[in-house]
C-alpha cells in the first residue's frame, strides 16, 4: 500500500512554500495549486469510507462564485451533508504534509487513530462543475483513489447540489427512507413530478429569466424546463458553460448580490421576474426592474420569509402540530429577522457564516428554514415531520390538499443542500400558487440600506468574534468601539469579522437611510485600520 502511495503522491508533489487550509468551503484557491491536494482529498475520502463502513463518500471540484482560474475540492458526507467538521482537520493535514515520507505518516496515522480496516471496501463518487482545470484535476483525483485502491464513479458534470443529491440517494437506496434514483434523469423526475404536484391546479406558466453565470447551472435547468413546459417557461441567459474563461464574469448570484445591480446580458422588462445562478448553481437571488427602471433585489432573506410565511400557512391549514423556524446569518437584513420574529411569529436562530452551521441548527425544527442574505439555502424536513404528515387522518379536502403540497415540497426542496435550480422551483411554485406578481413578493417588507467592506489587514487571524460573529472578541476594544459609533444612527447595525474565504475582513453596516449607512460603514472601515 504505502509503496503504490508513494509513487503515485510522486506524479503529485506538494509544492512548497503553500500552507493549505480545509475552510468553509474545502480547499479553495488557484486551480495551478490544486493538484497535490486533490491527490490527498482521494487519500482521505478513501479513509471516510472505510471508517464509515463503506459508505460513499462524495468530491465535488469546484469554486462556486469565483474566477475562471481558480478552483476547490470539498467532500461530502454520506447523507448529502458537509464533511463533519471534525475531519476538516485531516484533510488539512494530509494536504499540508511536507513529502512523500511524512504523507505516509499522517495517513497511517489517521488509519489507526479511528482503527480503519484497510482491506474494507471505500466508494467515493465524484463531479466538477465546467472550469477549465476540472479535467486535469480529476486525473489528480482519480490517481488518488487508485492508490488507496478505493471503488470509485466519475459524474461527470454537475451542479454542487446535484453530487450532493447522488450521494443520498447512493447511501439510502433500498431502504425505507430511499432518497431517489442516483442518476441526473432521477433527480430531474424527483423535482419535476414534486412541482407537478404542486401546481396541479395552475394552468398559467410562469415566465422567467435565468442568468446561469456561463457555468453548469444553465444546461441543467435548460434540460429540466423541458420538463415542465406546460407550468414554466425558462429563458437562460449567460448560458457559455463551454466558454470557461467567462465563468461568473460581470454576471451570477454573487456579482448581482455584491453589487446590487443586474448582470450583463439582461436587459430587463419592466416587473418581469429574473434569477441569478452563481458558478456551480447552489446559490440563487431573484431580481425585477419596476417601471421607473428601479432595480428591486429579492435575496435569500426575501426568499426565506416566502417560504417560511407559504409554509407557515400550510402547517396550519394541515392541522399537524409540527414546528417551523428560520436561520439565518448575521448578514441578515434586519427587517426580515424583525417580520418573520413579529408578523410571523416565528423563531428565529442567527449562526455563524457557512451552510455547515445553518444547516445543523435547522435540523432542531421539524421544518427549518435556512437562508443566507447571499442566497444559499434550503427548507429541512425532519423524518418526525414527514412521518406525522404521512400519518395525519386529514377530514376535509382543504386539509388533505395542505398535506399533499407539504409533502410535494419535502421532494421539491433539495434536503441536503443550498440548490439553486431546486429553490427556483420552491420559489415559482409559491408564487403560482399566491398569484403574486413579484412587487408584492418585494413588499413583505423592505430592506434596510446596507453596505459590506472589505478591509485588507496585517493579520485577519487576531479578529476573533462571538455571538454568532455578531461581536468582536479580540482585538480588545474595539467592539466597544463600534457600538459608541452603531448607537449615533437610526436602526443602526455593524459587525466584523474575519472572511473564511479571503484574506481580508468584512465590515458590514445597516441603517434606517442610505446616508446614515454610507456614513456608518465608512466610520466602522475607519475603526478596524
Ligand atoms: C463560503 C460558504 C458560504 C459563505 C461564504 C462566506 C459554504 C458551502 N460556502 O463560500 O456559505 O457565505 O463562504 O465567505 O459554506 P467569507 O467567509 O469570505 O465571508
Ligand atoms: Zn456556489
Amino acid at each position: 500500500m504505502s509503496n503504490s502511495l508513494t509513487e503515485y503522491s510522486l506524479k503529485h508533489a506538494r509544492p512548497s512554500n503553500i500552507v493549505y487550509g480545509y475552510g468553509t468551503a474545502g480547499f479553495r484557491m488557484k486551480a495551478t495549486l490544486l493538484d497535490s491536494v486533490v491527490f490527498r482529498v482521494g487519500l482521505l475520502a478513501g479513509l471516510r469510507s472505510r471508517f464509515l463502513d463503506g459508505k460513499t463518500i462524495g468530491i465535488m471540484i469546484t469554486a462556486s462564485h469565483n474566477p475562471p482560474e481558480d478552483n476547490g475540492v470539498k467532500l461530502v458526507d454520506p447523507m448529502g451533508e458537509m464533511l463533519e467538521a471534525s475531519w476538516e482537520s485531516h484533510a488539512t493535514s494530509l494536504a499540508n504534509a511536507e513529502t512523500e515520507a511524512d504523507l505516509i505518516l499522517v495517513y497511517e496515522g489517521l488509519v489507526a487513530k479511528f482503527s480503519i480496516d484497510l482491506s474494507r471496501p471505500a466508494r467515493v463518487v465524484f463531479a466538477k462543475d465546467s472550469r477549465e482545470s476540472g479535467p486535469a484535476l480529476v486525473a489528480a483525483l482519480v490517481d488518488g483513489l487508485k492508490a488507496v485502491n478505493a471503488e470509485f464513479h466519475d459524474c461527470g458534470m454537475l451542479t454542487t447540489p446535484q453530487l450532493h443529491y447522488n450521494v443520498r440517494c447512493l447511501n439510502t437506496q433500498g431502504t425505507e427512507r430511499s432518497y431517489g434514483v442516483p442518476t441526473e434523469a432521477g433527480y430531474f423526475n424527483k423535482l419535476t413530478s414534486a412541482y407537478k404536484t404542486i401546481l396541479s391546479s395552475v394552468t398559467q406558466p410562469y415566465s422567467i429569466t435565468i442568468d446561469a453565470a456561463n457555468g453548469i447551472g444553465g444546461p441543467k435547468v435548460a434540460e429540466l424546463a423541458k420538463e415542465l413546459s406546460n407550468l414554466l417557461a425558462v429563458t437562460v441567459v449567460n448560458n457559455n458553460y463551454d466558454k470557461p474563461e467567462l465563468l461568473n464574469h460581470a454576471c451570477g448570484a454573487d456579482y448581482v448580490k455584491t453589487g446590487q445591480k443586474l448582470p450583463s446580458g439582461v436587459t430587463p422588462e419592466p416587473s418581469k421576474l429574473y434569477a441569478s445562478f452563481d458558478g456551480d448553481a447552489d446559490r440563487i437571488v431573484f431580481y425585477f426592474q419596476d417601471e421607473t427602471t428601479k432595480f428591486h433585489l429579492l435575496d435569500g432573506d426575501k426568499i426565506a420569509t416566502l417560504a417560511a410565511m407559504y409554509l407557515g400557512d400550510l402547517i396550519k391549514q394541515a392541522e399537524v402540530d409540527l414546528n417551523l423556524g428560520v436561520v439565518q446569518t448575521a448578514y441578515a437584513n434586519g427587517s426580515s429577522t424583525d417580520y418573520i420574529q413579529k408578523n410571523l411569529n416565528l423563531p428565529v436562530l442567527c449562526t455563524p457564516t457557512g451552510v455547515k452551521h445553518l444547516h445543523h441548527a435547522a435540523l432542531q425544527f421539524d421544518i427549518g428554514v435556512y437562508f443566507e442574505a447571499n442566497g444559499h439555502g434550503t427548507v429541512l424536513f425532519g423524518e418526525n415531520c414527514i412521518d406525522a404528515l404521512k400519518a395525519a387522518d386529514a377530514t376535509s379536502p382543504g386539509q388533505l390538499t395542505a398535506i399533499a403540497t407539504l409533502l410535494a415540497f419535502s421532494e421539491l426542496i433539495n434536503q441536503t443542500v443550498g440548490d439553486a435550480i431546486s429553490d427556483l422551483l420552491m420559489v415559482l411554485a409559491i408564487l403560482s400558487l399566491k398569484n403574486w406578481t413579484c412587487a408584492e413578493w418585494a413588499h413583505i417588507y423592505t430592506d434596510l440600506p446596507n453596505r459590506l467592506a472589505k478591509v485588507i489587514v496585517n493579520d485577519r487571524r487576531i479578529f476573533t468574534t462571538t455571538d454568532a460573529e455578531r461581536k468582536l472578541v479580540t482585538p480588545e476594544g474595539l467592539q466597544g468601539k463600534i457600538d459608541e459609533m452603531v448607537m449615533k444612527y437610526s436602526n443602526g447595525r455593524s459587525f466584523v469579522r474575519a472572511s473564511g474565504t479571503e484574506d481580508a475582513v468584512r465590515v458590514y453596516a445597516e441603517c434606517g437611510t442610505v446616508g446614515e449607512v454610507d456614513d456608518l460603514v465608512k466610520n466602522v472601515v475607519e475603526i478596524v485600520k
